[in-house]
């Protein structure tokens, strides 16, 4: 008598299976949490980046009708330094064939209220230390006000470590997420917002652009 076709699995082939099936399973949900978080991160960055842009278009606006004069800090035109602040006179019009100049402007990146300077992620927002770029009209006098541009910008530049030298390549040691340098009577812009998403990616963008003040 024939011995009747094998049934069923042995222990072994169970435990190679639920092996192989938990790899395949274990790989396939990697791949779609890295899609998943890759895609949230690119997310993120848009959004920065269109923050970035928007933050870049009004400071350059305001920056247009400055007088390279007045500038404080007044910047050393070589290039090699920047300011995270800057305070100018905004040309208002001509009279009599003199320029006439309006009250002092001042647009400066300060550290976000609910997230002190003290490296530490304050407000649980997933940035550490953000600041806000603000537009101060006639600082320090009668009719003084103050207005947001853009917050989550960055303590330090894209790319810049707190070290004194200039990780990034720019020529600028330790700039701040928003700097402003001068070449000349030329003035660079950069400017940079980090979004943080809930499951603790972050997305980073830099933009960066020039104008050249009048004397
Ligand atoms: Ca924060
Ligand atoms: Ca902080
Ligand atoms: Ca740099
Ligand atoms: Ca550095």
């Amino acid at each position: 008598m024939k011995r009747s076709a094998r049934r069923g699995f042995t222990l072994l082939e169970v435990v190679l299976a639920s092996v192989l099936l938990t790899a395949v399973l274990g790989a396939a949900l990697m791949v779609v949490t890295r899609g998943k978080s890759a895609m949230a991160e690119g997310h993120l960055h848009a959004r920065a980046e269109a923050r970035a842009h928007r933050a870049l278009q009004r400071v350059i606006a305001e920056l247009r009708g400055a007088g390279i004069d007045a500038l404080v800090p007044a910047l050393n035109p070589n290039g090699l330094t920047s300011s995270s602040t800057l305070t100018f006179d905004p040309l208002q019009g001509v009279s009599g064939g003199a320029l006439v100049w309006g009250s002092p402007v001042r647009i400066a990146r300060v550290s976000a209220p609910e997230d002190g300077d003290d490296g530490r992620d304050n407000d649980g927002d997933g940035v550490v230390d953000e600041g806000v770029l603000m537009l101060t009209r006639d600082p320090g006098g009668a009719s003084e006000a103050s207005f947001l541009i853009c917050s989550q910008v960055r303590e330090l530049a894209e790319g810049e470590l707190p070290n004194g030298g200039d990780d990034n390549g720019n020529g600028l040691p330790d700039e701040a997420g928003f700097s402003i340098q001068r070449i000349g009577s030329m003035l660079t812009v950069r400017i940079t917002v980090e979004e943080a998403g809930e499951g603790g990616e972050t997305g980073l963008a830099t933009v960066t652009s020039s104008v050249t003040l009048r004397n």
